[in-house]
C-alpha cells in the first residue's frame, strides 16, 4: 500500500491504527472500480439499483433516520485560541477535538474497508485548486466523491509528483448515532475529522468542510475568498456574457437560479444562461484588477422536493442518468419520485425511511407522511447539465460583474435592491437573514441571521471575515456591484407574491444592465431599486398592486430589523469592523427620515 508521498503514507498509517479497518483500498476513479463498488453495495443493501432502462447508471440510497441534514450543533472549528473560531462557530481546542473524536473512531472500522480517495477541488493541476485525501469506510461516500470532485489516479499522481500539501480528511460512519457524531475542522493542521454520520454535507468532506470552512481560512491567509455562492453567466443576444455570483443560504434557490430557463415573455430577447456552479465559488483578484471565480466542485448535490420540469427543466434533464438519489420515494418500477416532482403522485412506494408508503398517510400527530424527506438530495455530474459553461475547467474561471445576496424573508426585503457601494454591499451581506430550511437540523421557518450565507461555513472569526471582504473591495478595480434579492416575499394570505424560478431572469436582467450602466435606478433608504417599468414584465401578469408590495419599504419593519442587527453585531464586540458600525448608523438615519 505504500506510495511515494511520505506524509500521506504516515498519515494513512496513523488513521488505520486508530480505526483498525480490515483492508485499505486506494481509489483510482476508474469505471471498473465504480461497477465493483456498486455491486458490493447492492449486495449489502447500502444501495439499490434503479431501473436501468429508464434511468441508466442511477442508484438509490437511504440515510439513517436521524441523519438527513447537516448537524450544525455537532460541527466545530478547533483552534488553539477561541477567538480564532469567533462568536458564531462552535469551538473546541484541537486537543479536545482529537481526543473526543478518537474515542468514537477507535476500532470503528473493524470488519470494514478503509477507502483512500485522492481528490482535487478545482481543475487538476490549476494553481487555484486544492488537493485533499479522504479516508472513509463508506462506499456511498466514495461514489458521491466520484461525482462531486475530480478524483483518483490523476490526482494522486499530481500529489506525488509535487510532493505537495493536502487536506487530511478522515471520515468514519461508526454507529451512525447522532449522540456519537462530530464534524471537526482543524484549520491550523489542514485537517478534517468527521465521525458518526452518513449525510452529504457532513461526510463529502471536499464540499462544505474543505471548500468552505478550511478554504475560507486559507483564503484569508492567502488573499482570496471561498464563498457559499452559485456562479452563472447571462448571455445577451450580442454575445456578451455577464457573470454573477450569488450567496443564498441552504435550500434558498442557488441550484435553481444557476440553470434557469428564460421565461416565455423574455424569449424574444434571446438570452442564454450558462451554469458555472450551484453552491461554492472560489474567487480571487486577477492581474486585470477584476474578481474571477471558479467552481471547485465537479457535481451537484441538489434538493429534490420542488424540482420538476416546470421549475427546473435543465435539472430534470441532468437527472436522467448517472445520478445517486438519497432519501427520495422509491416507486414499484424502481424509478423515483418526490413531493413537488414530475408526474402524478404515485399510488404506492417505499418512503425515505424504507417503509411502505401510500398517499394520504398521516403520522401519530396527524401530520402527512411524505414519500421523500424535505431535504432529499440527488448527486449528479455537473456535465450532465444541458447549459453547462464551457469554462468549467478553465483555470481562471469567469470574471464576476455582480455579487448577489438573498434569503427567505416573508415580509421585509424587497424583490431586489442594489447597495450604494462596496462597503455598503458588505454591510448588506453581513446583515443577511433568512428563514431556516430543512437543509439543517432545527426549527424550520425561524429567522436567523446568516451573513453572506456563510454562518455555518465560515472557518474562522466572522469579524475577521468581514474585514477580509472590506479589504478585498479596496483592491479591485472595479469591484463588482452588490445586490440583494428576495424571491420569497409573502402576501397577507401567506402566498409567495413573486413567481420565482424562470421569472427571476427579469431581475437578473436589471442587475446586469445596472452593471453596464444601461439603466437608471431609484434611490431609497436601503439602496437603489428599479424605476417603475424598468423590470421587463412581458408575459407576466401579477395581481394589481403586487409590484408595489414587492418593493415596499416598511419603516416599522426596518426599525425592528435594526434592533435585530444591533443585537447580532453585539456578539462580535471589538472584532466588528468600524466600517460596518458606520453603515449601521447611516442606515438608522435614513430609516428615521422615512
Ligand atoms: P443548497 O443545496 O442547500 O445550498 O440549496 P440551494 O440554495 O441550491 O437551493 P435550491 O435551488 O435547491 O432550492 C431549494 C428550494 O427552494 C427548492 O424546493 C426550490 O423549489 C425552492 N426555490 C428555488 N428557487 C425558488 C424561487 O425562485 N421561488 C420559490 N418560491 N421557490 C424557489
Ligand atoms: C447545504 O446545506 O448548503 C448544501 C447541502 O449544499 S450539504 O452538502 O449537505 O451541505
Ligand atoms: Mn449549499
Amino acid at each position: 500500500m505504500n506510495r511515494k508521498h511520505k506524509g500521506l503514507n504516515k498519515w494513512i498509517k496513523e488513521c488505520a491504527t486508530l480505526c483498525q479497518p480490515d483492508k485499505i483500498v486506494w481509489i483510482n476513479g476508474s469505471e471498473e472500480e465504480k461497477n465493483q463498488l456498486e455491486k458490493e453495495a447492492f449486495k449489502t443493501g447500502e444501495l439499490i439499483q434503479l431501473n436501468q432502462k429508464k434511468m441508466p447508471g442511477c442508484v438509490y440510497h437511504n440515510t439513517a433516520v436521524n441523519d438527513v441534514a447537516r448537524t450544525e450543533k455537532l460541527t466545530f472549528i478547533c483552534t488553539k485560541n477561541k477567538r480564532d473560531a469567533g462568536p458564531t462557530n462552535n469551538w473546541m481546542t484541537p486537543k479536545e477535538g482529537y481526543n473526543k473524536a478518537a474515542e468514537i473512531f477507535k476500532g470503528s472500522m473493524k470488519g470494514r474497508t478503509m477507502y483512500v480517495i485522492p481528490f482535487s477541488m478545482g481543475p487538476v493541476g490549476s494553481p487555484f485548486s486544492k488537493i485533499g485525501v479522504e479516508l472513509t469506510d463508506s462506499i456511498y461516500v466514495v461514489l458521491n466523491m466520484r461525482i462531486m470532485t475530480r478524483m483518483g489516479k490523476e490526482v494522486l499522481d499530481r500529489l506525488e509528483k509535487t510532493n505537495g500539501d493536502f487536506t487530511k480528511c478522515l471520515h468514519g460512519k461508526a454507529e451512525l448515532d447522532i449522540n456519537r457524531r462530530l464534524i471537526l475542522h482543524f484549520p491550523e493542521d489542514n485537517t478534517i475529522w468527521s465521525v458518526g454520520s452518513g449525510y452529504g454535507g457532513n461526510v463529502l468532506l471536499g464540499k462544505k468542510c474543505l471548500a468552505l470552512r478550511i478554504a475560507s481560512a486559507l483564503g484569508k491567509k492567502e488573499g482570496w475568498m471561498a464563498e457559499h455562492m452559485l456562479i452563472m453567466g447571462i448571455e445577451d443576444p450580442s454575445g456578451y456574457i455577464g457573470y454573477i455570483a450569488a450567496a443564498f443560504p441552504s435550500a434558498c434557490g442557488k441550484t435553481n437560479l444557476a440553470m434557469l430557463i428564460p421565461p416565455e415573455g423574455l424569449k424574444r430577447k434571446g438570452y442564454r444562461i450558462w451554469t458555472v456552479g450551484d453552491d461554492i465559488a472560489w474567487m480571487r483578484i486577477d492581474s486585470d484588477g477584476k474578481l474571477w471565480a471558479i467552481n471547485p466542485e465537479n457535481g451537484l448535490f441538489g434538493v429534490g422536493p420542488g424540482t420538476n420540469a416546470k421549475t427546473n427543466l435543465n435539472m430534470m434533464e441532468a437527472l436522467k442518468k448517472d445520478t445517486i438519489f438519497t432519501n427520495v420515494l422509491l416507486k414499484p418500477d424502481k424509478t423515483v419520485w418526490w413531493e413537488g416532482g414530475d408526474g402524478s403522485q404515485p399510488r404506492s412506494g417505499m418512503d425515505w425511511q424504507g417503509r411502505p408508503w401510500k398517499p394520504g398517510q398521516v403520522d401519530e400527530h396527524g401530520q402527512p407522511v411524505t414519500g421523500a424527506h424535505p431535504n432529499a438530495r440527488f448527486t449528479v455530474p455537473i456535465k450532465n447539465v444541458p447549459c453547462i459553461t464551457n469554462r468549467l475547467d478553465h483555470h481562471h474561471g469567469v470574471p464576476i460583474s455582480a455579487i448577489v445576496f438573498g434569503g427567505r424573508r416573508a415580509k421585509l426585503a424587497p424583490l431586489v435592491y442594489e447597495s450604494f457601494d462596496w462597503q455598503h454591499g458588505v454591510f448588506v451581506g453581513a446583515t443577511m437573514a433568512s428563514e431556516r430550511t430543512a437543509a439543517q437540523f432545527g426549527k424550520v421557518g425561524e429567522v436567523r441571521r446568516d451573513p453572506m450565507a456563510m454562518l455555518p461555513f465560515c472557518g474562522y472569526n466572522m469579524g475577521d471575515y468581514f474585514k477580509h471582504w472590506l479589504k478585498k473591495g479596496k483592491k479591485m478595480s472595479p469591484a463588482p456591484k452588490v445586490f440583494h434579492v428576495n424571491w420569497f416575499k409573502k402576501d397577507e394570505n401567506d402566498k409567495f407574491m413573486w413567481p420565482g424560478f424562470s421569472d427571476n431572469l427579469r431581475v437578473l436582467e436589471w442587475i446586469i444592465d445596472r452593471c453596464r450602466d444601461q439603466v437608471s435606478a431609484k434611490k431609497t433608504a436601503i439602496g437603489y431599486i428599479p424605476n417603475e417599468g424598468d423590470l421587463d414584465m412581458t408575459g407576466l401578469k401579477l395581481p394589481k398592486g403586487t409590484m408595489k408590495k414587492l418593493f415596499a419599504i416598511n419603516k416599522a419593519a426596518w426599525r425592528d430589523e435594526l434592533v435585530s442587527i444591533a443585537e447580532f453585531f453585539k456578539k462580535f464586540g471589538q472584532d466588528l469592523p468600524k466600517e460596518l458600525r458606520a453603515e449601521y448608523k447611516a442606515l438608522e438615519k435614513r430609516i428615521a427620515k422615512l
